[in-house]
């Protein structure tokens, strides 16, 4: 699209909003900024950057009519009546990413799934850097994919983390590389049906063909699945021995894979520096990402090898009086947080409980038992966690007004040899801005106790 003297309606002003402004401005666009908060945080420089009208306070109902197309950021949802008063009127509502792919000379590696985007985007961006200097990781990472696509060479990679809100927004989005990590149920409070939370997921591939590859999950029923329905070649990684894709086999990664005639072990298990089954997964994940972008197996061997776990993901913090304090607040829903107890060797006194997306707390409590001596609930979901654990008969359950209070009342309940894990299987922000917030505030606690 031509966006000299359009104008462009940019709905949400915070790192999505502000960097598709920008880009839009370069381009020789009018941008009216969009935010239902009365004073967003923006930058002056932008505000007052010629061609910029603000709208603030309220939905845009009134003003659609003036502009040729719509920039939504991921946290507004799509089903808002003026979202969908703008499409009636013809009016083409794209998200950031949408808006980015367009502008960006670079090929792309995307990357959804529930759960480890982070950890695979973070891995695969350091071995892509190393392959292919230039390369950067942008999206739900937290960086704005707007604000580098067009910087970025046409012979390093953008790694982008993308989330199914972001998906919800895609046209031509068209991903060389793409992959669907795994899929269990979360953010059903926004996309209502798991299905439905799916469909978004696996918009990924759609602009794909079958010279693009689509990385996939073979030990993953949703991912799995989505073998048959991509258009993109599939290479799938798996836990099993399976005959072609990214396996373990004799203690060791390896990649078995026809199309790029490979069959070589990339890494043994023990070398892996990040702990638990779901990272081996992760590991697997990004060995077939970056092999089949091209990088070597040399190259991505050593690059896992040096790769450090990434803040608030199963984060070792501190042992006091014997007793280890592990710092999981990005587990923000039930699969994540059964992940982290799984893959912990000690009894836990585990840290749940936050804001309610609507997840079903069944599957968690099922798992208690010989892992989860203590369950210290807070926040919106606490009633919620309460009735799982006694619909399961888990009856260790205790009740925290603030995270200070879990974290001592952890401490009082904890013995030498222990874990106390917050890994809340809830979003943050029914008490903290995010989870970041949140995993900080717990480690400032916990150095407190000690
Ligand atoms: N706003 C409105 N109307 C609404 C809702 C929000 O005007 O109905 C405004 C808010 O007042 C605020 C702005 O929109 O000023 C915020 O927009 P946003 O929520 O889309 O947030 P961004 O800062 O643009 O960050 C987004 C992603 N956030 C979400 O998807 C909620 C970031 O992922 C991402 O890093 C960033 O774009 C850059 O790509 C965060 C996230 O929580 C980490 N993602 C979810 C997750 O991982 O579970 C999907
Ligand atoms: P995302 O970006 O998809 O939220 P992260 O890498 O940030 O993924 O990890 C989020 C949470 O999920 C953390 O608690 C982490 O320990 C857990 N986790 C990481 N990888 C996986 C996986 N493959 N399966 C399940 N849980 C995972």
């Amino acid at each position: 699209m031509e966006y000299s003297g359009k104008k462009v309606l940019v709905c949400g002003m915070g790192l999505s909003g502000a960097g598709a402004a920008r880009l839009l401005l370069a381009h020789g666009a009018r941008v009216t900024l969009c935010d239902l908060r009365e004073e967003p945080a923006v930058d002056e420089d932008l505000l007052e950057h010629e061609g910029v009208a603000t709208h603030f306070g309220k939905n845009p109902d009134d003003i659609l009519g003036e502009h040729q197309l719509m920039v939504l950021s991921p946290g507004i949802p799509t089903d808002l009546p003026f979202v969908e008063q703008a499409r009636e009127r013809g009016i083409p509502v794209w998200g950031e990413v949408e808006l980015a792919s367009r502008h960006c000379k670079a090929p792309i590696m995307a990357v959804t799934g529930t759960n480890g985007k982070t950890t695979v985007c973070s891995l695969a961006g350091q071995i892509m850097a190393a392959a292919f200097p230039g390369s950067v990781m942008a999206g739900n990472i937290g960086v704005s994919f707007c604000g580098l696509a067009e910087s970025v060479p046409s012979n390093a990679w953008v790694v982008a983390e993308v989330s199914s809100f972001q998906l919800e927004t895609i046209h031509k989005f068209k991903p060389k590389i793409s992959a669907v990590l795994n899929m269990t149920p979360d953010h059903l409070n926004r996309h209502k049906t798991m299905e439905a939370y799916v469909s978004a997921k696996e918009r990924i591939f759609e602009n794909q063909t079958e010279e693009n590859i689509c990385v996939l999950n073979f030990d993953n029923q949703h991912s799995n699945d989505m073998i048959a329905k991509t258009p993109a070649k599939p290479l799938v990684f798996s836990n099993n021995p399976l005959e072609e894709g990214v396996l373990v086999r004799d203690g060791g990664i390896w990649i078995k894979w026809s199309g790029l005639g490979l069959d070589e072990e990339v890494i043994k298990l023990a070398d892996i520096p990040i702990p638990g089954s779901h990272n081996i997964e992760n590991v697997m994940a990004a060995i077939a990402l970056c092999a089949a972008a091209g990088a070597s197996l040399e190259i991505i061997s050593r690059e896992i090898k040096k790769f450090k776990a990434v803040e608030h993901r199963l984060e070792f913090v501190k042992e006091i009086d014997g007793v280890g304090y592990y710092n999981d607040s990005k587990a923000t829903n039930v699969d994540s947080a059964i992940k982290a107890i799984v893959g912990l060797s000690q009894p836990i006194v585990l840290i749940g409980g936050g804001h309610d997306k609507g997840l079903d707390f069944g599957d968690l409590v099922k798992c208690f038992p010989g892992r989860v001596k203590v369950f210290i609930v807070l926040g919106e979901t606490a009633d919620a966690l309460i009735e799982t654990c006694r619909a399961h008969n888990f009856d260790n359950y205790e009740r925290a007004n603030t995270l200070k209070d879990a974290v001592n009342l952890a401490s009082a309940r904890a013995e030498v040899g222990d874990a106390v894990l917050l890994s809340p299987a809830c979003a943050a922000f029914d008490m903290f801005d995010d989870f970041e917030q949140r995993g900080r505030v717990f480690k400032q606690f916990v150095r407190e106790l000690g």
